[in-house]
């Protein structure tokens, strides 16, 4: 027998085995003979093998099923020790490999614990079912910090203490694929913030704008039944006393939201299409003229109408209840379910043709005639805008006939515009329900959650967008948890050896770059009346190439190498969706309606100018700021987003899916692998583990902890009341450092300190309280 050490060599990829080695020699198990190793079968996963003897180069294990096998040494992979099975942190672990970290959270899962910390990240497993981890009882146990194990909770309740210790904004950023479980986790802190009231209902208020976002912006796609098609940051506002005072709800709206007209088979349009269509009561059916899902054009295209285990009708029900409780008004509500169901109807709207030219105009059937009405604009005047467009010939106005296609698109056009609108104007109205807060203090919590990284068969230009907006919030991970920590470090004089990690800097430079990146090449495409997909799809093969991030295609498609995986976009459509043009026509239609949301609409699009606008009768000099393609307005939407987040301290939950059925109980370790490695998951333990993650200024430690001291010091400068506090707390030289301005700890060190500092003072309060009892 020989030390297994050197023959256990850790994965490439979780490599930098030197550091590995050092953290295994400080644990009290180096050193002893191992006998457990993971030992890789040919379909990829880890087994756990006992060694059984161990000659040269080559192992003799036996795998639980009693298959005895040799094999090369270097293969094996060190396993812990059984005592660390399932430990709360990933940080705990002796040997930290992938096969170890796989198993420890699968452990982990199969007891219904779906929260593990690595390091300062908390991981979250999809149970896919319900679990017994929610809810009043476990929201108090966290709050009085009776349980400690890894939770939505315990992270957001760390948010809250340090916003209020360190008076500085915090955020609870959620990645993860999609389907991962991001919306769900933002629910669940948002729970947890709930709970710590704030008055007159705000923080129920606060809950239910979710069933009505998740109605209009969410739908069902072939990855998860309940897709976000919206990137949300909700900011909750505390007063003085740390109650909440009010919150505010950024969107960063639907990329396009064509799946209002264009659904892919087995996929749905938004949910409150549906719900409407099963839940409206018989008075307002009777006033829409609806009918059900099944008859409206829009909605058959996909013959999915229904999704397994939800109650459309009831959703319905509790999307209004929730309507009322952020003081929509019923009439209101009205409009928006009238704007709905017009929706609905336009695209039944057909088209005859009228000329030898191909030239169309709309049928005057029950579509056109109940859109009318629910717009609440002239039937003449709706045909005009359907088939006909304006032109400005030098100084006369010259009326042209559309074909069938292009009246189509136009048909489609308004039908989108309608209900991006739609989604806009609900935005605001909850917000102003949401923003009562009376005195702001400017301390807030944000919550990120935005559409997860999607691959599909076929990947359009909803797809380029979520995966690059991914790409920026990976960035922002990558920041704070490598870069930032890491000069901090530098900065500070302390001594530190550098941790590796994969940057995605070459893909966002692949989207952002000007003139010759992804954004700028589509936009610039979009501009040239004879672009077509095809061009967009040449040019970016003959620009591109070069970066290591990029891949042309045949036919019009290219690959993109994201930090999760390979994405191969299919540029059919790309231009148009980009261009998202909405005629001018259409604006005039909308404003000319007598029912007030179309006329809000129209003087939207045309004062906020974000929506680029064709015609010939747009103003002068407007022209060009109208123009704004979908991708560059999106990106100016995320930026702010991130804008936003930068001048918080960040709190980050990254969800994994552990299978693609939305199945409970089923664990696949390759799929789990790849999405650990692709957000950098080990990285973040190594980096924890070897360094220092919480840091006080040494006058901010002083002030906090100076009090404690049983001897005073001569000296009051900063520097050495925190030297002597760290000295009379016996806390261990390994354990911090001093830098030039800040005090580094290892993790865990400070809460004793706390503990002991929280004690003190409640010891004085209770005898102040008792002093004051005896002499009333
Ligand atoms: P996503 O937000 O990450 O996807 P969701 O939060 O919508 O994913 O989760 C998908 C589904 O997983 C939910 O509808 C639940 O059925 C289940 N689920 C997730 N988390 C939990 C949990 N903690 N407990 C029980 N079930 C859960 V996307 O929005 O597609 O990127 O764009
Ligand atoms: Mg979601």
């Amino acid at each position: 027998d020989e030390d297994l050490d050197s023959a256990a060599s850790p994965l490439p990829s979780v490599s930098a085995s030197h550091t590995d080695r050092r953290w295994s020699d400080t644990t009290s198990y180096a050193g002893k003979k191992k006998l457990q190793s993971w030992f890789q079968l040919p379909n990829g996963n880890w087994e756990l093998g006992k060694i059984l003897s161990i000659s040269g180069t080559e192992s003799v294990i036996s795998l639980p099923e009693g298959k005895v096998l040799k094999v090369k040494s270097e293969n094996l992979v060190s396993a812990n020790p059984d005592i660390l099975d399932g430990v709360d942190d990933l940080m705990q672990l002796s040997y930290l490999n992938e096969p170890s970290v796989l198993y420890n959270l699968h452990y982990r899962y199969k007891q219904d614990m779906i929260y593990t910390k690595a390091g300062p990240v908390l991981v979250a497993i999809n149970p896919f079912k319900k679990v017994p981890l929610y809810g009043n009882y476990y929201i108090e146990a966290y709050k009085s910090k009776s349980i400690e194990s890894p939770h939505v909770y315990a992270i957001t309740d760390t948010a809250i203490r340090e916003m209020i210790r360190d008076e500085v904004n915090q955020s609870i950023i959620i990645s993860g694929e999609s389907g991962a479980g991001k919306t769900e986790t933002a629910k669940i802190a948002m729970q947890y913030l709930a709970a710590l009231g704030g008055g007159s209902g705000i923080e129920y208020e606060i809950l239910k704008t979710n069933p009505i976002l998740e109605a209009f912006g969410n739908a069902k796609t072939s990855r998860n039944d309940n897709s976000s098609r919206f990137g949300k940051l909700i900011e909750i506002h505390f007063s003085e006393t740390g109650k909440i005072s009010g919150a505010n709800i950024q969107t960063c709206k639907m990329t396009c939201v064509s799946r209002v007209v264009q659904c892919a088979e087995g996929e749905r349009a938004y949910h409150i299409f549906y719900q409407l269509c099963v839940g409206a009561p018989p008075a307002l059916r009777e006033k829409l003229n609806l009918m059900s899902a099944k008859e409206y054009k829009y909605l058959r295209q996909s013959s999915c109408y229904s999704i397994n285990g939800v109650d459309d009708a009831e959703q319905f029900r509790i999307v209004v209840e929730a309507l009322d409780i952020v003081h929509v008004s019923k009439e209101d509500q009205e409009s928006v379910f009238a704007m709905l169901a017009a929706v609905l109807w336009l695209g039944n709207v057909s088209f005859t043709v009228i000329d030898n030219e191909n030239h169309v105009e709309p049928v005057a059937d029950e579509g056109l005639i109940t859109v009318a009405k629910l717009i609440g604009c002239d039937i003449g005047e709706l045909k005009l805008a359907l088939s006909t467009r304006k032109m400005r010939v030098g100084n006369d106005t010259i009326v042209q006939n559309l074909t069938l296609s292009q009246a189509t698109d136009t048909r489609d056009a308004l039908a989108k515009s309608i209900y991006a609108c739609l989604f806009e104007w609900l935005v605001e109205q909850i917000n102003k329900s949401l923003a009562v807060g009376k005195r702001r203090t400017g301390r807030s919590i944000s919550i990120l959650d935005i559409y997860g990284f999607e691959s599909f068969d076929r990947n359009s230009f909803e797809q380029f967008c979520i995966n690059y907006a991914n790409e920026r919030l990976q960035q922002h991970f990558n920041r704070h948890l490598f870069k930032l920590e890491q000069e901090e470090y530098i900065q500070d004089g302390i001594d530190w050896a550098k941790v590796d990690f994969e940057d995605n800097k070459d893909c966002l430079n692949l989207f952002e770059k000007k003139p010759l990146g992804l954004l700028s090449l589509l936009d610039e495409e979009s501009t040239f009346p004879n672009g077509t997909d095809l061009t967009f799809a040449n040019k970016l093969k003959q620009h591109l190439n070069s970066n290591p991030c990029f891949r042309g295609e045949r036919d019009k498609s290219f690959t993109v190498s994201h930090y999760a995986g390979e994405v191969i976009y299919d540029t059919t459509g790309f231009l148009e969706k980009n261009r998202d043009l909405l005629h001018l026509d259409s604006i005039e239609l909308l404003s000319s309606c007598s029912c007030h949301l179309p006329q809000i609409f129209a003087s939207n699009m045309l004062s906020q100018s974000n929506k680029p606008v064709v015609g010939p009768l747009y103003k002068a000099g407007g022209a060009d700021s109208q123009k704004l393609s979908v991708a560059t307005k999106f990106k100016g939407q995320l930026f702010q987003l991130m804008q936003r987040l930068e001048s918080t301290t960040p709190h980050f939950i990254r969800c994994i899916k552990p299978n693609n059925f939305q199945s409970p109980g089923l664990y696949e370790q390759g799929l789990v692998l790849q999405q650990l490695r692709c957000c950098g998951v080990l990285e973040v333990v190594r980096i924890s583990r070897s360094g220092f993650p919480t840091r006080m200024s040494h006058q901010k430690f002083a002030r906090r902890y100076g009090f404690l001291l049983l001897e005073s010091v001569a000296s009051q400068d900063p520097l050495s009341v925190s030297v002597a506090i760290l000295h009379q707390f016996n806390i261990l030289p390994e354990m911090y450092q001093v830098g030039y301005t800040k005090l580094f700890f290892r993790a865990g060190q400070i809460g004793m300190l706390e503990d002991t500092r929280n004690r003190t003072l409640h010891g004085i309060l209770r005898v102040q309280s008792c002093f004051r009892g005896h002499q009333a």
